[in-house]
């Protein structure tokens, strides 16, 4: 073995000893590309250059030394391609681990919502109502002057207007209705007797909000009309109404009023289902709670949509649907139904 055998394969034994130490320390992708290069690339890679210099060798080292080289750049490869395998396993381990899902945790529970306290009473009118034969309708919000106050006998400049402060869209023409009772107009002009209907909605009105009264509030119309109804059953209504929505103990009570589209007309009260009439702060010591307006159909508005008010006759009520829950749930502020606050909303599931 000559010295420059011994130098050539000392250099290829050095070179091979730093290449494994570097690549062991290489732990990215980036960081193994730029060590192939130095040691493996075509261009300017260490063991390239020994490779290359070969043909500079005196013929008899040249081969020993090439096979040197060769067994280093195999050996080169190999610990490269172990160590790109080694990196990706690692990556896809980190990874898992990153990612791990422990399916034994308990699920989180999703909390369940519940039906709004006006939409409970909401549904308990209808089925109330639903068991004494009575439709459910629903109409526009958006009405004309003509069916929220003309054909409800209520001209332009009537008296009765001034209970009713108006949102208009139209001044004079086009306004968010101020009750439900239009719907009666709608449902007789679509339909001949006998009808039997219940109309529940929102209505506006141009209104000092205070703890009793709301700008946006919701009603509930009833309507019956046929060839024999009186006020008796008006009454037996309102009353089998009252008792199913407030306790079978109540008691109906039905004062003379007066609205333009019922003759005659009657608001009726209940007994206060705080005190059962005894008089406490509730009813204001009254012993009764307001509950509606109600009347005979009057026989112009039979006449207006078609009806022949000699053959017809029938009885109307109204009733505002946030009073009916604040007594059922013993509220005493109108505007919690509309603020959304969960601690209010909560109780009522
Ligand atoms: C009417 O609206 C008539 N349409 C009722 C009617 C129907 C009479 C059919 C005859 C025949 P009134 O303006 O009194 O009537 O309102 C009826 C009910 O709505 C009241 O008893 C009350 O419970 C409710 N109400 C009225 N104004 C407000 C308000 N600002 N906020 C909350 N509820 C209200």
């Amino acid at each position: 073995m000559t010295t420059a055998q011994t130098q050539e394969e000392q250099a290829l034994a050095a070179l091979r000893e730093r290449a494994v130490a570097e690549l062991a320390a290489v732990t990215t992708g980036d960081g193994l590309e730029e060590w192939r290069t130095r040691y493996l690339g075509r261009e300017r890679g260490e063991l390239t250059g020994i490779l290359k210099g070969l043909g500079k060798l005196a013929p008899d080292q040249r081969k020993a030394v090439g096979q040197a080289a060769n067994a280093v750049k195999a050996d080169l490869d190999r610990l490269l391609e172990e160590r790109r395998q080694a990196l990706r396993a690692a990556e896809r381990a980190a990874a898992l681990e990153r990612e791990r899902l422990d399916v034994t945790l308990p699920g989180r529970v999703i909390p369940r919502g519940h039906v709004h306290p006006l939409s409970q009473t909401i549904r308990d009118i209808v089925r109330v109502m639903g068991e004494m034969g009575f439709q459910l309708y629903d109409g526009p919000e958006v009405e004309t002057d003509y069916y929220n106050f003309q054909a409800l006998n209520i001209p332009p400049d009537h008296p009765a207007r001034d209970m009713q402060d108006t949102f208009w869209i139209a001044p004079g023409q086009i306004l968010l209705r101020t009750q439900t009772s239009p719907m009666q107009i709608h449902v007789m002009e679509h339909m001949r007797p006998p009808v039997r209907a219940i109309v529940i909605g929102k209505v506006y009105r141009n209104e000092a909000i205070d703890a009793s009264h709301e700008a946006i509030f919701h009603q509930v119309e009833g309507l019956l009309i046929d060839e024999t109804c009186t006020m008796a059953d008006l009454r037996g209504v309102v009353e089998r109404f009252a008792r199913e929505m407030f306790g079978a103990e109540r008691k109906v009570r039905f004062r003379p009023s007066y609205f333009p589209f019922t003759e005659p007309s009657a608001e009726f009260d209940i007994d206060c289902i705080n005190c059962n009439g005894a008089g406490c702060r509730v009813c204001k010591y009254s012993g009764w709670l307001e509950m509606g307006g109600s009347g005979m159909v009057d026989p112009r508005v039979l006449r207006g949509v078609g009806y022949d008010p000699s053959v017809y006759r029938g009885f109307a009520f109204g009733l505002g649907i946030e009073r009916i829950a604040m007594l059922r749930y013993g509220i005493d502020e109108i505007r919690a139904f509309s603020t959304n606050d969960l601690r209010f909303l909560r109780q009522f599931t």
